[in-house]
């Protein structure tokens, strides 16, 4: 008998079968981002990265060019069994030597590459307007400024990514999921919370006025708690964005790095599914803030992953992954993260979830508590291999990335 045979009779004794599991893992999609490859430089503005976050640690090997950041690309998606889309922001635009678009006037055309990358190795693309990084970004404020002139220039790059979301869609047969965030917000204690709110609302209305086709672009809008320089207040907070999701029939977006330290996502999970078609999320992992820390197979990665599972979600829920860190092989961090997050979500399929339902609708915690922790060390790597043998995936990713460190990124 192979390993993964008995594994599958293992899990067979708690009534789990792998083989239901592994079919499923196989179809759940996941949004990989672009920006672990260049620590959310983009190419357009080629800025500092602004807006509260942080991609620390100076690792060569950065990508400095769309060449080298889809090669880099390729390397990663050629070594995360499943399937997977390209998730982009528009700071990724590519624009002709010698040429300058500003934000508010970008077109489908500075995203062909792109788009003849995605549809070459069949996947869609996730869109996302920049809202930082940018020298029109006044003062922290984008969507929410008191400058008119400001906001007119954002709400115009709104409205042009909506234009290239639906673009995406329509080359690539797949919808593209556009998510709207702005790092708004006040390093100290506002005079006005109030006003700010209101310009983002009503700035938002104008982009999503914009006629687009829905059934190609879900527009997504993520909320957030606060930034670094941006501590005391944030315009585009948890109430303003479920509420405003919820009244003008867009789909929230939960980032697990986004909320006080106790509270969590999967948690949250259930309660917006029971209100909301679609849900989508950034996953995470925030090490005492916001860090954005490369994802790992952690307590609350899998629990998110079970209220996916448990609540029979894996195609309402949009699941992407954010997280930049320039301290270590930025591919390996690729591959590591989203890896993670997919070894999460067979952990989850692996649970015996009904047995574990009906023991809670009983009020039977001892025998949950008991099975719960069985299932911690049942043999999820003999099935996460097997997955990977099926998926034609190399097991062992390290020595490939090293090869390649040091054949290519090293001379960058
Ligand atoms: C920032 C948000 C946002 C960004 C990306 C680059 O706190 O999480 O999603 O990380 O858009
Ligand atoms: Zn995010």
């Amino acid at each position: 008998m192979t390993r993964y045979e008995e594994a599958r009779k293992i899990y067979e004794s708690y009534g789990v079968d792998t083989e239901k599991a592994l079919k499923k893992l196989k179809d759940a999609c996941i949004s990989v981002h672009c920006w672990q490859g260049d620590d959310v430089i983009g190419f357009d503005a080629r800025e500092s990265l602004s807006g509260g976050i942080q991609a620390t640690g100076n690792y060569p090997g950065r990508a400095r060019t769309p060449e080298e950041l889809m090669a880099d690309i390729d390397l990663a998606f050629s070594l995360i069994p499943g399937k997977k889309k390209l998730n982009l922001h528009a700071s990724y635009a590519i624009i002709p030597e010698g040429e300058t678009v500003g934000r508010n006037a970008l077109l489908p055309e500075h995203f062909k590459p792109w788009v003849e990358f995605a549809k070459k190795r069949g996947i869609g693309i996730d869109f996302n307007p920049t809202f930082f990084s940018h020298p029109m970004v006044k003062d922290n404020l984008t969507l929410s400024s008191p400058d008119d002139s400001v906001r007119r220039y954002w709400i115009d790059h709104g409205i042009a990514c909506l234009k290239i979301a639906e673009y995406f869609a329509t080359e690539t047969g797949v919808p593209c999921v556009m998510n709207i965030w702005i790092p708004d917000g006040y390093k100290d204690i506002p005079a006005d919370r109030l006003s700010p709110r209101a310009r983002f609302k009503a700035s938002l209305d104008e982009i999503l006025d914009t006629p687009y086709d829905k059934k190609k672009v879900y527009v997504t809008l993520e909320s957030k708690v606060f930034g670094i320089g941006l501590e005391s207040y944030t315009v585009g907070s948890a109430e303003f964005c479920l509420s405003y999701s919820d009244k003008r029939g867009i789909t929230p977006l939960m980032d697990n790095g986004h909320y006080h330290p106790t509270e969590l996502v999967s948690d949250k999970i259930p309660s917006l599914l029971l209100f909301n078609e679609k849900i989508a999320l950034h996953v995470t992992r925030s090490v005492r803030w916001d860090s954005d820390h490369v994802v790992i197979l952690d307590d609350e990665t899998k629990e998110i992953a079970k209220e996916i599972v448990r609540c029979d979600a894996l195609d309402r829920v949009f699941i992407a992954t954010d997280y930049f860190d320039a301290s270590i092989n930025r591919i390996s961090a690729w591959v590591t993260g989203v890896r993670s997050l997919e070894k999460a979500l067979l952990y989850a399929l692996l649970q015996p979830e009904e047995k574990m339902k009906k023991l809670q609708s009983e009020g039977n915690f001892t025998e949950i508590m008991y099975l719960s922790e069985e299932m911690k060390t049942a043999p999820i790597g003999d099935v996460w291999q097997e997955y990977l043998k099926r998926e034609g995936i190399a097991p062992d990713y390290l020595e490939i990335i090293k090869k390649y460190e040091s054949e290519v990124l090293l001379n960058r």
